[in-house]
C-alpha cells in the first residue's frame, strides 16, 4: 500500500471532487469513512483493500494531519474547492502569521490582497516553517509574507481553525500584508 499515494487520492476526494466518487459531503463535510473506503476500493488501485487503520496512519504519520476522523466519518480540514461553501470554527488569530508564496505572485498580492484563488479560504501558517513548505511547492525560493492578522481580526476580518499549523482567512487587505524586509 503507498499511503502516499491513497493520502493524495484522498484529499482530492474531499477537498475537490466528492461526486466523482459518488460521496455527498454532509452539511459538516464530513462522509462516512465505510463510503470513503468503498470508494477508494473501487477504483481498483489498492491490492489489497484500504482499512480505517491506513486513514488514521496517514493523518498521524505524515507531514501534515489533513483529516479529521470522527464518529465513523471522516472530512478534509482544509484545501476545499468544491462549491458548497465548508463552515470552519471561527478563531482569534495569533498575532502575526506567514504566507509563503512564489515571487512571480507577490505583486499581484500586493495590490490586490491575498485571494482565496480555486479554494474557499486563504491558507495561512503558523510559522515561517510551514509557509517555507507551502511557497517551495512552486518555487524553490518563495517570499514569506507577514500577516498583521491580530490587526486583520480586530478590523473584522474572520479567521477560521485548519490545523495545527495552518490558519484559514477570508480574503486578507494589502495593509495587513508585509514583505519579509518591511518593518
Ligand atoms: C496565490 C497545501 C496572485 C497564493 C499547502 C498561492 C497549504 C495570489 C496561490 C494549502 C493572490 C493559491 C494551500 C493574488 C493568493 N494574486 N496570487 N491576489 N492571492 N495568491 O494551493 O496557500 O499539502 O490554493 O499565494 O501546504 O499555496 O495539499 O494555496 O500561491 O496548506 O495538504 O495563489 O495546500 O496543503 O494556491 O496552499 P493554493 P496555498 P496540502
Amino acid at each position: 500500500m503507498d499511503h502516499k499515494i491513497l493520502s493524495k487520492e484522498i484529499s482530492y476526494a474531499l477537498r475537490h471532487a466528492p461526486e466523482k466518487y459518488g460521496l455527498s459531503p454532509d452539511s459538516e463535510s464530513y462522509v462516512p469513512v465505510a463510503q470513503l473506503i468503498s470508494a477508494i476500493d473501487k477504483t481498483g488501485k489498492y491490492e489489497r483493500g484500504v482499512t480505517l487503520a491506513d486513514l488514521e496512519y496517514i493523518n498521524s504519520h505524515f507531514d501534515k494531519k489533513r483529516f479529521e476522523i470522527s464518529d465513523g466519518r471522516i472530512r478534509a480540514l482544509y484545501g476545499h474547492s468544491i462549491a458548497e461553501r465548508v463552515e470552519k470554527a471561527e478563531t482569534v488569530p495569533p498575532d502575526i502569521l506567514y504566507h509563503g508564496t512564489p515571487r512571480r505572485a507577490v505583486g499581484s498580492i500586493m495590490c490586490e490582497g491575498l485571494k482565496p484563488m480555486k479554494r474557499q479560504y486563504v491558507h495561512l501558517s503558523k510559522d515561517t516553517d510551514t509557509a517555507v513548505d507551502v511557497g517551495r511547492r512552486r518555487d524553490s525560493s518563495p517570499v514569506i509574507l507577514r500577516i498583521d492578522a491580530k490587526k486583520a481580526h480586530e478590523s473584522g476580518i474572520r479567521f477560521y481553525e485548519g490545523n495545527d499549523a495552518v490558519i484559514l482567512c477570508d480574503n486578507v487587505p494589502p495593509e495587513f500584508i508585509h514583505l519579509p524586509d518591511e518593518k
